[in-house]
C-alpha cells in the first residue's frame, strides 16, 4: 500500500497494489477517524508490545557496534554516542549518500517531527551540509548535526567558509573510513578501479584542519572514549554560534539495515 501526494510516484520502484493519493498527514488523520468510527480500540497494547519487541530484536544486531571499543572506530559507535549526547526532543540530524546515510537511517530514531531528514536510495553527495544549515535557520534553538563521509566532505568543501562567516552553529560529523563507500576495485566489473576507492592518509589530508582553517571549531578523534567529549564540545560551540567539524578515524564497515528490499 502506498500513500503519496504525487501520482508520478505510484508504481515507480515497486508495484503499488493499493494507492492512496493524498497528503500523508491528512490521509492518516482520515484513516484514524474512519477506524474510530468503526469502533477500533484506542490502543492495541499487544500490537504495541510486538512492535517494540521487533525493534529491539532489529537493534540487537547493531548494539555491539553502537557500543564498540574497536579502533579504528566503528562508525556505528559514533552514531551510538551521538544519540547519547543529542537532545532527542530538540535536534535535527541528516546524513549524506553512502554508508553514512545507510547507517544513520538504520539506527537513528527521530522523536520529533522534522527531527530527521532521511533519503531514499540516492541523494546528491554534499547535500547534508545544506540540510543542516537549513534546519538551523528554521529552528535556531535546535542542535543541528549532519553525518557525512570522505566524498561528502569533498563535495561540500567550498561551502564551509560561508557557514563559519555567517556564524551558523551546526556540527559536521566526518566519518573518515579511508575510502568512498563500496567504490572499490572492480566496482563496475573486472579492471574498473575507480580512483576514489582509497582516500589520502589522514596524516596527509586532515579535513578537520581544512575546516579549522576557514573558522570552524574542529577536532579529529581516533579513540572511542573521546567521541562523547568531542561531541559535547562541538555542540557547546554551536550554542555560541560557531560551527564545528569533528573527524572520526573509522573502520570501513559497510553493514547496514536491510531496508532495501530485493526486487
Ligand atoms: C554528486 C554525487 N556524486 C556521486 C554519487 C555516488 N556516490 C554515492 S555514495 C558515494 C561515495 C561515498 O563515499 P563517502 O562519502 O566516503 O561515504 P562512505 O560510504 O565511505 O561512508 C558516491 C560516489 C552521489 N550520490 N552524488
Ligand atoms: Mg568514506
Amino acid at each position: 500500500m502506498q500513500c503519496t501526494i504525487d501520482t508520478l510516484d505510484l508504481n515507480r520502484s515497486y508495484e503499488t497494489r493499493h494507492a492512496v493519493v493524498g497528503d500523508a498527514k491528512l490521509t492518516l488523520q482520515a484513516l484514524s477517524e474512519e477506524l474510530s468510527r468503526r469502533g477500533a480500540p484506542k490502543k492495541n497494547a499487544a500490537l504495541v508490545d510486538e512492535i517494540r519487541a521487533a525493534k529491539q530484536e532489529f537493534l540487537a544486531k547493531f548494539r555491539p557496534w553502537l557500543d564498540s571499543n574497536e579502533t579504528p572506530i566503528n562508525p556505528y559507535r559514533v552514531l551510538g554516542d551521538l544519540m547519547k549526547v543529542l537532545d532527542p526532543k530538540n535536534s535535527f540530524v541528516t546524513a549524506d549518500s553512502g554508508n553514512t546515510r545507510d547507517q544513520t537511517s538504520t539506527v537513528y530514531e527521530a522523536q520529533i517531527p522534522r527531527g530527521f531528514l532521511g533519503w531514499g536510495n540516492v541523494s546528491t553527495l554534499g547535500f547534508s551540509l545544506a540540510g543542516a544549515v537549513a534546519a538551523k535557520l528554521a529552528y535556531p534553538n535546535r542542535q543541528c548535526v549532519h553525518v557525512t563521509g570522505d566524498a561528502g566532505v569533498c563535495y561540500m568543501m567550498g561551502n564551509f567558509e560561508a557557514v563559519a562567516r555567517y556564524g551558523i552553529g551546526i556540527t559536521t560529523l566526518h566519518i573518515n573510513n579511508g575510502g568512498y563507500s563500496g567504490y572499490g576495485p572492480g566496482f563496475w566489473g573486472a579492471g574498473h578501479d575507480p580512483y576514489t576507492w582509497k582516500v589520502s592518509d589522514h596524516g596527509n589530508a586532515c579535513m578537520a584542519n581544512m575546516a579549522k582553517a576557514v573558522g570552524f571549531h574542529s577536532e579529529d578523534v581516533d579513540k572511542p572514549s573521546e567521541i562523547v567529549p568531542a561531541l559535547k564540545r562541538a555542540l557547546d560551540e554551536n550554542a555560541r554560534g560557531r560551527p564545528a567539524f569533528v573527524e572520526f578515524l573509522c573502520s570501513h564497515h559497510p553493514v547496514h539495515g536491510g531496508w532495501v528490499r530485493s526486487a
